[in-house]
């Protein structure tokens, strides 16, 4: 992927010189620009107020230390991210990462693509991330009790219902909200909207843990439909992680007729070519924080391999990566598209390299990015706080009928918005000028900022 025009190549420079230390986020600047040259040249008025210099440059960036007391009574220290990329179109909006990883090039890139996501919505949220490098494993809910009541005592300062909205991402999940609400309530002594995931108890919105997994198998329905006049039903299909959004595409993807056979972890994938039980995947997951390894206990016909990759060598008709960035490259591409891959659609942030996406698009595999086709966790996010800011409730089949409806404007907007731009069929430029468009008018609206 190149940056041909030379405002944007200048802009893509620029960056480089100022953050040559954080790979990801260039990665996920170099995707987005190589696509918007069209608007840019249609708009010489975004070079003339620095548009794209402004849309590079986070607003704010925070980082925090993170003291805790371990259950040994040993005090371990993290460290704490925010980053409160764009505001243009309503508060910052996105989650938090709980992993080893994590580090200031990850949320940058994560809060980046949450701006065009959030966007692609329709709601009004604008683009942020945070998160921090504590390793939620092997922890005791203690232990994860009092990282979350830290972390929250310094990131109260910034968040609110009307000013920034966080929610999970990988590692973090019901329990974490909780404790974060918990701890943020008792701080403020205010009872708000201020995190999103919440239980349902509290002001949680149903349908909001399935909500990624759901809507982007709603995404590739409708994706099949036009595109192929075809359907989920019958296809095989490989599922990469075995987290949040993995486990409900499953479900998804089996109520809608196809078969899933592989799901993986860190360590190592399953191989069920019967199809995969989920209610044993559940009961090791969400029931006990197990490995996935251990589903091969309970279904001694499946196979367990060691090392995450090797999922995409199994021959599937759609592929959905749903762990984490750049867990599929260039060779994995390969082996997929020469195994018959139809379909590859992105329920993770950024997990295809770029090279990858590149061969996709070049070998007619349909493929979806994951700013479009994962937008459906962050979506029941934004009815979330809806029914936050009314104080009232819909009912699963109301918040299920908005999503569905929400991902399929979302495919529509992205294939009409490539079409118009002579790019008919790739929904990276669809997703990114749909997304985009919005983002700038509003910052052209509000001036030099
Ligand atoms: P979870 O923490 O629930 O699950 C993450 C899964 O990915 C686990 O199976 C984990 O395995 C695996 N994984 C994590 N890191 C790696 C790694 N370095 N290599 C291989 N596998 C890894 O997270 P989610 O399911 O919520 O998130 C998955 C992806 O979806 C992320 O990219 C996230 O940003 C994205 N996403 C999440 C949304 C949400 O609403 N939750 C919304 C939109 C996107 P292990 O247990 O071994 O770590
Ligand atoms: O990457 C994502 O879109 C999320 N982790 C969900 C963010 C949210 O605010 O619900």
């Amino acid at each position: 992927m190149s940056i041909k025009n030379p405002y944007l190549q200048k802009v893509y420079q620029q960056v480089c010189e100022r953050d040559p230390q954080q790979p990801e986020f260039l990665n996920a600047v170099t995707e987005v620009l190589s696509t918007l040259e069209p608007v840019i040249e249609k708009h010489p008025e975004f070079e003339a107020a620095g548009l794209m210099e402004r849309l590079v440059e986070p607003e704010r960036m925070i980082q925090f230390r993170v003291a805790w007391q371990d259950d040994n009574g040993k005090t371990q220290v993290n460290r704490g991210y925010r980053v409160q990329f764009n505001s243009a179109i309503g508060p910052y909006k996105g989650g938090l990462r709980f992993h080893p990883s994590v580090n200031l090039s990850i949320i940058k890139f994560l809060a980046f693509e949450q701006i065009f996501k959030n966007s692609l919505t329709g709601l009004p949220m604008g683009g942020g991330k945070g998160g921090s490098d504590f390793d939620p494993k092997g922890k005791s809910d203690a232990e994860i009790m009092r990282f979350c009541q830290s972390f929250m005592t310094e990131l109260s300062r910034y968040i609110g219902a009307e000013t920034d909205v966080p929610a999970g991402d990988i590692g973090v999940g019901g329990r974490e909200i909780g404790y974060l609400f918990g701890q943020y309530k008792r701080i403020k002594n205010e009872f708000s909207g201020i995190l999103t995931g919440k239980g349902l108890t509290y002001g949680g919105s149903l349908v909001r843990t399935q909500a990624t997994g759901y809507g982007l198998l709603y995404f590739v329905q409708e994706m099949l439909s036009v595109m192929a006049q075809d359907s989920p039903k019958d296809k095989v299909t490989v599922i990469s992680g075995s987290g949040n959004v993995a486990i409900y595409a499953a479900e998804k993807a089996q109520e809608m007729g196809a078969k899933v056979v592989a799901l993986s972890d860190s360590n190592g994938y399953i191989y069920d070519p019967n199809g995969i039980d989920l209610h044993v995947v559940k009961e090791i997951k969400e029931g006990r924080r197990g490995r996935i390894s251990e589903y091969v206990k309970t279904v001694p016909s499946a196979e367990y391999h060691e090392q995450c990759r090797g999922i995409w060598s199994i021959p599937c008709d759609i592929a959905l990566p749903c762990a984490t960035q750049n867990e599929l490259l260039l060779e994995d591409a390969q082996k997929l598209i020469d195994n018959g891959v139809k379909l590859v659609a992105e329920g993770a942030n950024m997990p295809c390299s770029l090279d990858a996406i590149a061969l996709f698009q070049q070998s007619g595999i349909l493929y979806a990015p994951g700013k479009a086709s994962n937008a459906g966790g962050v979506a029941t996010s934004g009815l979330e706080m809806c029914q936050n800011s009314m104080k009232y409730s819909w009912n699963a089949q109301e918040v299920d009928e908005k999503l569905h409806e929400i991902m399929v404007n979302i495919f529509h907007n992205t294939y009409d918005a490539a079409k118009e731009y002579g790019m008919e069929g790739n929904l990276l430029a669809g997703a990114n000028i749909a997304g985009f468009t919005k983002i700038a008018q509003a910052m052209m609206a509000q001036g030099i900022l």
